[in-house]
């Protein structure tokens, strides 16, 4: 039987939910106006006043915020409250820079928390479970997050945060986790550990794993899944809107409920600003109308997904979105080719490849070169180079399919490939120190 956190709000009527959100969002507008002069600036330049916000209706009027409004007022331009109602920051590395700064005031570490309690109750989570949390602890979200909702839920938490795999396992078996936490890249290197530790599957008493912070496919979520002996659930957020727990995934397994009491959700076209019907794949963008300390209007998270309002069989209303498949910013173009890693991953998981592997692209000769490094797992690991040079052609052609474009591929021994305790390092792009 499918279980709710918050029944009310999880499968509430989609006109109370707009009603809802109509509320919040007038609210949230006057609060930015009356708090944030940049905003109030952004919004007059805009020709648009709280008055103009009448309904959900009329988001479409307010303009956009980039990680470039976040980068300007840096640290505390877009606080909407008093610092001395703050009780929390959180922060992530920027790619250029400056680093993203996220207040809560106590009502924001709460509201986060319920959040994420009702993704650990849509994985099974209840206070009889032992939650491993071995996502970072720190300026990073994942930790807190996870760890805050366990509290809520009532789970016993082991706030392990990353690294110190053998320890982890150790607490896994002797504490008898039942609910993993922690990145995919990182659960996919535990099962992997796990394994050489002459573990079997069984040998845990692990029933579900909520993993998300990067993108990680269908094929990956598999290889999870049987490594470890449990069923993995993805969980999505971002530290500008406070953190995991913004969209989270039930029974199902489809794409992830967005919590819309906390969050509108926008698909925008990146290129043109404009909003895009359910179905059609664009940009993400969310508005927060609950968040005080730091409330985001329709902030372009550069993630690139698509929303459905599709019945979900587990009771929920909540609009769901599929797995984010990268970043705008995270996509390659390779020759001229848009190119996501996730697209790769797939290629490989499906011919049996691990999901350790890098993607490194140069330019020489004002040509990109196109280069995958791809462990070999201890099975498929040879000798002899003709079966290596076979299997690099193999893999070379269902790449070429999906792409259009050739790599050149290389098959590397087991274990060649650094692991991550946290988020992979998927791409080395040398153009950009050109
Ligand atoms: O990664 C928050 C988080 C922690 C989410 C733990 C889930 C679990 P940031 O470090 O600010 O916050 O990175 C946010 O990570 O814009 C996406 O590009 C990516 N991301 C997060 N969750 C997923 C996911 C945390 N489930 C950025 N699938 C986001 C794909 C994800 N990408």
């Amino acid at each position: 039987m499918e279980r709710y956190w918050n029944q009310e709000i999880e499968c509430m009527s989609r006109e109370d939910m707009k009603k809802l959100q109509d509320e919040r969002l007038v609210a949230q507008v006057k609060h930015v106006w009356d708090n944030v002069p940049y905003y109030r600036q952004k919004m007059e330049e805009k020709g648009v006043t709280p008055d103009d916000i009448k309904s959900t209706d009329d988001l479409y009027k307010l303009p956009f915020l980039s990680k470039a409004d976040l980068r300007d007022c840096y640290p505390y331009g877009l606080l909407a409250k008093p610092l001395s109602e703050c009780v929390r920051i959180h922060s992530t590395s920027g790619t250029t820079g400056k680093r993203v700064v996220a207040f809560y005031t106590q009502n924001d570490v709460d509201l986060w928390n319920e959040c994420c309690a009702r993704a650990i109750t849509a994985a099974g989570g209840t206070k009889d479970d032992v939650v491993q949390v071995c996502y970072g602890y720190g300026l990073f979200t994942g930790g807190a997050g996870l760890d805050g909702g366990s509290h809520k839920v009532g789970c016993l938490t082991l706030p392990m945060s990353s690294g110190n795999t053998e320890r982890q396992i150790q607490f896994m078996q002797d504490l008898k986790s039942t609910i993993l936490c922690c990145t995919p890249s990182y659960a996919a290197y535990i099962g992997e550990a796990y394994k050489e530790m002459g573990y079997k599957p069984e040998d845990n008493c692990l029933k579900a794993g909520i993993f998300g912070a990067e993108p990680w496919t269908e094929e990956m979520r598999k290889e999870i899944e049987k490594s470890l002996g449990i069923k993995a659930y993805d969980i999505y957020g971002l530290t500008e809107t406070s953190g995991p727990g913004v969209s989270f995934e039930c029974s199902e397994q489809t794409g992830m409920h967005i919590n819309e009491d906390h969050f509108i959700a926008e698909i925008i076209d990146p290129d043109t600003g404009e909003v895009l019907p359910e179905g059609e794949k664009g940009e993400l963008v969310f508005t927060s109308i609950t968040k005080e300390a730091f409330p985001l209007l329709r902030y372009r998270t550069r993630d690139i997904c698509v929303l459905s309002r599709k019945k979900c069989s587990c009771g929920r209303t909540l609009v769901k979105m599929a797995k984010p498949m990268g970043r705008s910013d995270d996509m390659l173009i390779i020759r001229g080719v848009n190119v996501f890693p996730s697209q790769i991953e797939t290629v490989l998981i499906a011919q049996g490849y691990p999901p350790n592997y890098q993607i490194e692209i140069d330019r020489v000769n004002n040509t990109d070169t196109f280069d995958i490094y791809v462990e070999m797992t201890a099975e498929q690991f040879s000798d002899t180079v003709k079966d290596v040079q076979k299997k690099e052609a193999e893999l070379v052609g269902a790449i070429k399919t999906i792409l259009g474009i050739n790599p050149k591929v290389h098959l590397v021994s087991p274990k060649t490939i650094a692991r991550s305790e946290g988020k992979a390092v998927r791409v080395i792009d040398k153009r950009k120190l050109v």
